[in-house]
């Protein structure tokens, strides 16, 4: 890859921000229609048609090859996860940061979902699905999900 001309590539790479139907930060493929979303590029599957969003340039050098937009670095920056994580209800970072605090910014927990203070992390942070509520297990510290939450 010596010689390779990274700078020349980025303008091409940079505009390939976009958003998904879900409404969640994506990858532009070369057709310029199909969005997919940022943890499906570099994830060895061809997504986009040409495959571009397996290409060397953006995959050689995990995450820093990547454009910004794709990613988002939890509290301890030693980790990252793709931006379509942040804020998907999911502990995917291991410490919350990306579903608490200023840096992830996320919205307050949807319709489908109930927030408390969770007793033990499980794969979430605050909100929980609603499929939780009244199972009969103590997701809540304040027991909320088993008194007062309603599916
Ligand atoms: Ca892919
Ligand atoms: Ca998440
Ligand atoms: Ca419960």
């Amino acid at each position: 890859m010596q010689g390779m001309p990274i700078l020349a590539l980025w303008p091409s790479i940079i505009n390939r921000l976009c958003v998904t139907t879900n409404n969640q930060t994506g990858f532009l493929c070369d057709n310029r229609e199909t969005c997919i979303p940022a943890s499906e590029v570099c994830d060895t599957r061809k997504n986009c048609a040409n495959g571009e969003d397996e290409q060397k340039a953006l995959c050689s050098d995990l995450p820093k090859s990547l454009p910004g937009h794709l990613i988002f670095y939890c509290n301890n920056r030693r980790f990252w996860i793709y931006a379509d994580k942040r804020c998907n209800g999911f502990n995917d970072c291991g410490d919350c940061s990306d579903e608490i605090g200023p840096q992830a910014n996320c919205p307050p927990c949807g319709t489908q979902s109930w927030r408390c203070t969770l007793v033990v992390f499980y794969d979430y942070c605050t909100c929980i699905p609603r499929s939780l509520c009244r199972d009969g297990i103590q997701h809540c510290f304040d027991w909320s999900d088993e008194y007062l939450c309603t599916r």
